[in-house]
């Protein structure tokens, strides 16, 4: 075992912080260092939050955050930002807000920002969440934005998603027009000191049922309640139900609501294969990503640099078709996909 590898094991920051740099970098070394740590993940609990810019995510990852380590866990948090990461005033934002958690040993916070070619983002941040898992952080928090297919793809690497709305940004359940709702494990609407929570929550109940007709039998009567965390019923097929959860996170409420539905989503997974079954079809889609990436790059790499661009004018020219071009290109290579 290396230095790093032994450093990163122990939980020490500066090396947690160092090869996060190189993950995000995709460094020369990082693979195997990646795989020396892989055998120590599968520990944290990883927890994916998305929703439209403004609900509040920022602000809710660090109101948990603080929640969860009230009750002595140790909390790695990734903020991926697709936008430029030195830009905007939501990113200053965050880093106010991010200030309370500073200086607290049992945090570590990252932002990730896009760098390098496509799909880098969520190879990334999975790799950086399993490093915050090897350094012992039991709780992982992955902030994104619910606004692209990116975002999904990175959320569909946690555990539990939870999906958050806010009232007092049109009349639409934001999530629905992002198309998001469908991802959630649990739904929290934030803001709820704002009007228009109740008439949020509703909306959204109402979609949950459209969805799972089975969940309106067994709906149970004191809604509305503020900060009320919805009883979680199971149909009869053993499915999960989001519960909707209330939350004001700028004022830290609701947080024992949202920990113990995210508990229920977790336990909800303990049971029988369900784990099991979740993590396969992560890793396959993870595998299949990674096989398209990789086997892309090291065919780039055999081709003469030229050889993309002198295609361009031919195709345009009407001289050869798109597939007709990508099949000369590939007869140019020579096919030794296992050659590193
Ligand atoms: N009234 C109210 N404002 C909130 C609440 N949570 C967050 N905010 C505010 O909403 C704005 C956007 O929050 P932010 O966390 O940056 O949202 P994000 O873009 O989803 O990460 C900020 O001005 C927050 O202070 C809340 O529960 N109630
Ligand atoms: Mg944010």
């Amino acid at each position: 075992m290396t230095v790093q590898v032994e450093a990163i094991l122990r939980g020490e920051r500066r090396a947690v912080a160092r090869l996060l740099t190189s993950v995000e970098n995709g460094r020369e070394g990082v693979d195997e260092t990646l795989a020396a740590l892989f055998p120590h993940t599968g520990r944290a609990w990883v927890i994916g939050v998305t929703g439209s810019p403004g609900t509040g995510k920022s602000t809710l990852v660090n109101a948990l955050t603080q929640a969860y380590r009230r009750q002595g866990h140790l909390v790695g948090i990734l903020a991926v930002d697709p936008t430029s990461p030195f830009t905007g005033g939501a990113i200053l934002g965050d880093r106010i807000r991010m200030r309370d958690l500073a200086g607290d040993s049992g945090v570590f916070i990252r932002s990730m920002a896009t760098r390098g070619s496509l799909g880098g983002l969520s190879k990334a941040t999975r790799d950086a969440a399993r490093v915050l898992d090897a350094a012992g952080f039991d709780i992982i928090l992955i902030e994104t934005v619910g606004a692209g297919q990116n975002e999904v793809d990175i959320v569909r690497a946690a555990h539990t998603t939870l999906v958050v709305e806010a009232p007092g940004m049109g009349d639409e359940v934001q999530a629905i027009k992002a198309g998001i709702l469908e991802i959630a494990d649990v739904l929290v609407v934030n803001k709820a000191d704002r009007p228009g929570a109740a008439q949020t929550v509703r909306a959204l109940r109402t979609m949950l049922e459209l969805g799972h007709p089975t969940r309106q039998a067994g709906m149970v009567g004191h809604h509305g309640r503020l900060m009320a965390v919805e009883t979680q019923l199971a149909a009869d097929d053993g499915m999960w139900l989001p519960p909707i959860v209330e939350t004001v996170a700028s004022d830290n409420q609701g947080m024992d609501g949202l920990i113990t539905a995210i508990g229920q989503h977790r336990q909800f997974l303990s049971q029988g294969e369900r784990r099991s079954a979740l993590e396969q079809g992560q890793f396959s889609i993870e595998i299949q990503e990674r096989l398209r990436d990789t086997l892309m790059e090291r065919l780039l790499r055999q081709l003469p640099a030229d050889a993309l661009d002198g295609m361009m004018g031919r195709i345009q020219s009407r001289e050869i078709d798109p597939q007709g071009a990508v099949e000369t290109l590939l007869s140019q290579i020579i096919f030794t996909p296992l050659a590193p």
